[in-house]
């Protein structure tokens, strides 16, 4: 600490750094299906944080509601319809990555039509919630699943 910076500045530096991030509002589902078991998704290569298990789910694009985004979204990668009613937001997670802050509310989905099929993922797994804490998640993701623990 030379220079004249004081543990107090290079605090203050930090929060500013931190704080510069633009937050980017991503929406998630838990799928549960009537087992109590909970969909995860194996994030493909070539993709950020590639092989890694994620809650399906993606980025709200400009002029999207959060809910449609994740319709969308369920569509694009998993192949089934879902509607409105039948979601629900249960937590979110907000976590600093390197080059942004991602905002990330999870909702709850029990019922869709269609067959879920892995459409952009690189393998599907139905999970007991107990079991969720076996696979390697993004970090943004992990702190959701004790709360899916507690509720299911
Ligand atoms: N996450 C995340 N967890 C999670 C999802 C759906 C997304 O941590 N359950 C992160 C991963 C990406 C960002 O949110 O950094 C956007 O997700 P997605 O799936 O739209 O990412 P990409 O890889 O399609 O988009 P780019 O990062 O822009 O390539």
């Amino acid at each position: 600490l030379g220079h004249g910076r004081t543990l107090q500045s290079v605090a203050a530096e930090s929060r500013v750094t931190a704080a510069s991030l633009p937050t980017v509002l991503v929406v998630a589902a838990a799928l549960i299906d009537v087992d109590g078991r909970v969909l995860i998704a194996k994030r493909p290569q070539g993709k950020t944080l590639a092989g890694l298990w994620e809650f399906p789910g993606g980025k709200v694009e400009p002029g999207e509601r959060p809910e449609q985004a994740l319709i969308r979204e369920l569509k694009e990668e998993l192949g089934i319809d879902v509607s409105e009613n039948c979601l629900s937001p249960f937590v979110f997670a907000s976590h600093a990555y390197d080059s942004f802050h991602l905002l990330m509310p999870l909702y709850l989905c029990r019922r869709w039509d269609g067959v879920v099929t892995a459409r952009e993922h690189d393998g599907l797994a139905w999970v007991k919630p107990s079991k969720l804490s076996d696979y390697p998640m993004p970090p943004a993701d992990e702190p959701l699943v004790a709360w899916l623990r507690d509720l299911l």
